[in-house]
């Protein structure tokens, strides 16, 4: 079945009980942290290479810092862009470091990679960031000890589209599930493979339920658009089998999910 006839299929279902509509990721509600707003200036150097942006909260004297929220572009896509992880800072001071992956082998220090460090995410945001030769050595966050991974499969009608995975914590509430910090966000700037697998490390406690939405820019134009115009889906997994579960898009029976606006934005 192809993405479309699916998003139809359950866009007829969401009459009845078998989907429903999801909050809208930009209007969290945001507690005593931030929305992690950033946004990337002239970082051509980058387009074609991974990169990564951890939001960690500073260890005591002597202490590791503690990953609170990761974002990770496979690739980076544009020079120019911006994006909002709603409700991603949690209370206090938190930093954000991020680097380009130049060899897509994970964190080397620099000058391997490029690194940066913006202290206290949310004092003035968004964090406006023009490329800089200015690197900082990061620290190894102390991560949870649950991965994301999803291994996708039948994923071929996505094929060159860009693709977002979104991870939210959730907590239950009245009429179900309700979506309240976003842990993670994994964007792929264009399928490549029918089957291929998405982790993000560290970012889930195994006792914790989380929501996962992911969506394909089936028409191409860099912007979401309900369903069947692009699609999307959107489903629990719990911390404790967040690191096998499976994604064969006709083989779910997911909730079809209506997100409002981007996350990830091109200037
Ligand atoms: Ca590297
Ligand atoms: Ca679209």
């Amino acid at each position: 079945m192809s993405f479309t006839r699916i998003a139809t299929a359950c866009s007829a279902l969401m009459l009845g009980q078998g989907c429903f509509v999801i909050a809208d990721l930009n209007a969290y509600e945001v507690d005593e942290g931030c929305d992690f707003e950033m946004e990337l200036q002239e970082f051509q150097p980058h387009v074609e290479e991974r990169m990564a942006f951890r939001i960690v909260e500073p260890g005591e004297e002597g202490q590791p810092s503690s990953l609170r929220a990761l974002a990770v572009f496979e690739t980076l896509g544009a020079p120019n862009l911006g994006f909002v992880l709603p409700n991603a800072v949690p209370p206090g001071r938190h930093d954000v470091d991020f680097f380009a992956d130049r060899e897509n082998n994970g964190y080397d220090d620099p000058p391997t990679d490029h690194t940066w460090t913006i202290e206290d995410v949310c004092a003035d945001p968004p964090n406006v960031f023009p490329h800089l030769f200015d690197f900082s050595v990061l620290e190894d966050p102390t991560r949870l000890d649950r991965d994301l991974r999803i291994a996708f499969t039948g994923m071929g009608d996505g094929m060159g589209r860009a693709m977002e995975v979104r991870v939210g914590l959730s907590a239950e509430g009245p009429g179900g599930i309700e979506v309240e910090r976003t842990v993670g966000l994994y964007r792929i700037s264009a399928i490549r493979r029918s089957e291929f697998e998405v982790r993000l490390t560290g970012i889930l406690d195994r006792d914790f339920l989380y929501v996962v939405s992911i969506w394909v820019d089936l028409n191409q134009n860099g912007t979401y658009d309900n369903p069947p115009t692009d699609v999307s889906w959107r489903f629990p997994v719990a911390g404790i089998n967040a690191e096998q579960v499976q994604f064969n898009p006709d083989n779910r029976n997911d909730d079809v999910t209506r997100l409002s606006g981007n996350l990830v934005t091109f200037r």
